[in-house]
């Protein structure tokens, strides 16, 4: 954190808050949960505890946490395993449901009983219209509180998008003055010469022998960084010799701020979910997004409405909703190569560029407390 953001943040009244993650299953749900409550923690002075009910997930993206300690500190937020049989605990002034998690009941019956609670369920990011009518609503329930929606977003009128104050400048001299070739050699990675560097990051489902056909067909030589605890591409070594057009390397699965790096260093980042999206976003580099797969096929009019936004040629969008359904067919080649590979960088930066001019997540949703709180007068 840079001093200016901590002086900053100590003039702020302190916050106290709970916020709540269920790690449904992979890592979005943590991943984003733990970026929000350092982010405030940091910038806007909250004194959070954060209850986690998985905490090998946790480890995953944050080495320091120990899965077997149930309560810890770690970056001066207190993690508390969140435990099927739930103690009670008086609660802090607002309560996150990350996700929209459900609260354990009797702590709800305590925080119905405090002065002035405040509770916000954290919804799911989308680019859809409806989101800018929902956001701030709340609900009614039978007791006195009123939990209230806030919904990430890409418009003004919605919770905005995770950006932590600086995020862009540092990214932009990471890429003027890094010597990335050897950041990138001292996690291992060796890159063929003129290879395009593309991260890999998507769900078991992906078909990765198409996209490497695909890559094949073109005349440009690519390099794949595959997180070894992907399966995919990693028990096959077919045709991965380094004088082949298109190679692939497994990775570590790197701590959320190397995770930036990476995706700083790399022309095309493959990403998924929802935290590692709006990170590739931020890095303003052709991506090639893996939707979350709904059942009901919810997330294809979701694509759609971050399509709009994005400005991409019609066969990128084409092939990112095959991909999300394990599929590729469409024909990528021409957004690889020459004008059409320039069209997708410059789409790329300008998504960046526009939506860093909006207030993010977290300024957001400390304004809105302090708003509710009637803390924002003293500032
Ligand atoms: O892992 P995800 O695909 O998971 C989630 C869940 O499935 C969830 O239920 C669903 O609601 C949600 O997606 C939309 O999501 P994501 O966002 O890709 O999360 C991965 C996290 O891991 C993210 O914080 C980035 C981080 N990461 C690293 O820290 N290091 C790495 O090397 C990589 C590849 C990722």
């Amino acid at each position: 954190m840079n001093t200016d953001n901590r002086q900053h943040s100590t003039r702020l009244p302190m916050v106290s808050a709970d916020l709540f993650c269920r790690v449904v299953d992979n890592l979005g749900d943590i991943g984003v949960m733990w970026r929000l409550a350092r982010q405030l923690t940091k910038e806007k002075n909250w004194h959070i505890r954060l209850w986690v009910d998985r905490l090998e997930s946790f480890q995953e993206i944050e080495p320091a946490i120990n899965p077997s300690v149930p309560t810890q500190i770690c970056q001066d937020i207190q993690i508390c395993l969140w435990m099927d049989d739930w103690q009670p605990t008086p609660p802090r002034q607002v309560a996150i449901a990350g996700f929209s998690c459900e609260l354990p009941d009797d702590y709800i019956r305590q925080l119905a009983t405090t002065a002035e609670p405040i509770w916000l369920q954290l919804e799911y990011l989308s680019a859809q219209d409806w989101v800018s009518s929902f956001h701030g609503l709340h609900s009614k329930r039978n007791d006195s509180l009123r939990p209230v929606f806030f919904f990430p977003g890409f418009h003004d009128n919605t919770g905005g998008l995770i950006r932590e104050h600086g995020l862009i400048e540092q990214r932009n001299r990471w890429v003027a003055t890094q010597d990335k070739q050897a950041w990138l050699a001292s996690l291992g990675i060796s890159i063929p010469n003129n290879a395009r560097l593309i991260s890999f990051f998507a769900y078991p489902h992906a078909p990765m022998h198409s996209l490497i056909e695909q890559l094949r067909q073109t005349r440009q030589r690519f390099h794949l960084l595959v997180p070894s605890n992907l399966p995919s591409l990693n028990n096959s070594s077919q045709g991965n010799s380094p004088n082949e057009q298109v190679s692939w390397q497994a990775i570590k699965f790197m701590q959320q701020e190397n995770y930036d790096k990476l995706l700083w260093s790399c022309d095309l980042n493959f990403v998924r979910g929802e935290d590692s999206f709006v990170r590739a976003i931020w890095a303003g580099k052709p991506l090639f997004w893996q939707i979350y797969p709904q059942k009901d096929g919810a997330h294809h009019p979701k694509l759609d409405a971050w399509l709009k936004l994005a400005g991409l040629a019609d066969p990128i969008g084409q092939a990112m909703h095959e991909w999300a359904d394990g599929l590729l067919k469409t024909d990528l080649s021409a957004s690889l190569a020459n004008q059409g590979w320039q069209d997708w960088e410059h789409a790329s930066k300008r998504l960046s560029d526009s939506l860093e001019t909006q207030a993010d997540l977290a300024t957001r949703l400390d304004n809105w407390v302090r708003t509710q709180s009637g803390t924002a007068n003293r500032l």
